[in-house]
């Protein structure tokens, strides 16, 4: 029996097999848990409802997190299946994509950096009140995060403040539901090809320049993503909240690229 066991987790953030939040849902899943998957919008309920039953999720829901009746609405409609949650999973970010190239002053305008801010960081703000009266006396929320929130990261530009103010959140939100038991936690992970991360210009570089700084010399996968996900999730985590979780093969703590002794 996984150490999932009984827990019942809502997972946002699928849009295809190579998500990040795809790792996350087959984790918890392999760990006993009972899903809900949510997707961004009718272009995706296909694949997300194939995925869904890949899972064997109880129900797969719309939630566009630019609209405040989805949010609302959402935990209605999860009320449905279940009468309280144990794990939310907040897997969801995004910025204009002409932001996310060039340089920062010459990306950066009024538009983007609302929606990158709306989208990214207070969409977990919003989820997280809109499910409080559902969430179960230890439940655990989890939000992704990225290296660029504390270091200006070429080219992820207005993610990076926007990164910047989820972490805040996290830690608001840890503190506002700390009293009641729920924890609350980010996961920083390294760059991982995503649909998120295709077409980024130089992505593949990256990846490479992080694998060769990064201590275990490789990148990480969505798999130790999940498995990090389903350990913060887990009654194993019991005194964790309101932390960041660097899963990135230990790039983040390095000053120079890791050789080997030879
Ligand atoms: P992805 O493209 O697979 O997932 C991004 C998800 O955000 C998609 O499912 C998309 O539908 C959802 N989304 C975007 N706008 C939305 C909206 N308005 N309403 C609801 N959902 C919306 O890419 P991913 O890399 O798996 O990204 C998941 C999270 O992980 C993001 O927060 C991202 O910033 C973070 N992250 C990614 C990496 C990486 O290198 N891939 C590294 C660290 C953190
Ligand atoms: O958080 C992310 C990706 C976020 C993202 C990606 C896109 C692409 C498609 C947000 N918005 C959009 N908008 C789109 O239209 N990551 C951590 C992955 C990532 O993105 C980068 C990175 C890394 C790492 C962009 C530039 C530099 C590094």
């Amino acid at each position: 029996m996984g150490f999932l066991a009984g827990k019942k987790a809502v997972v946002t953030g699928i849009a295809s097999d190579r998500s990040i939040a795809y790792g996350i849902a087959n984790a918890l899943a392999e760990q006993g848990a009972s899903l809900i998957l949510t997707y961004q919008g009718d272009k995706l309920a296909d694949r997300v409802g194939k995925i869904g039953a890949q899972l064997g999720a109880e129900a797969v829901l719309p939630l566009d997190v630019a609209r405040d009746e989805d949010i609302d609405t959402l935990f209605d409609s999860v009320a449905e299946y279940w009468s309280q949650i144990d794990i939310l999973v907040h897997a969801i970010g995004f910025a204009p994509r002409e932001a996310l190239a060039g340089g920062y002053l010459d990306s950066i305008s009024r538009d983007a950096s609302n929606v990158a801010h709306d989208i990214s960081a207070y969409s977990f703000a919003a989820l997280a009140k809109s499910a409080r009266p559902m969430l179960s006396d230890n439940a655990s929320l989890i939000t992704m995060t990225y290296l660029g929130s504390e270091r200006a990261m070429p080219g992820y530009n207005i993610m990076g403040p926007a990164k910047a103010s989820l972490e805040a959140n996290m830690r608001f939100i840890a503190a506002d539901l700390g009293p009641s038991g729920v924890r609350v936690n980010a996961i920083s992970a390294g760059p991982i090809k995503t649909l998120a991360a295709s077409g980024i210009e130089g992505f593949r570089d990256l990846l490479t320049r992080a694998a060769d700084m990064a201590p275990l010399q490789r990148n990480v996968t969505q798999a130790e993503i999940g498995n990090t996900a389903a350990f913060l999730g887990s009654d194993l985590a019991s005194g964790i909240t309101g932390e960041v979780l660097y899963v990135d093969a230990g790039y983040n703590m390095v000053g120079a690229a890791h050789t080997a002794n030879e």
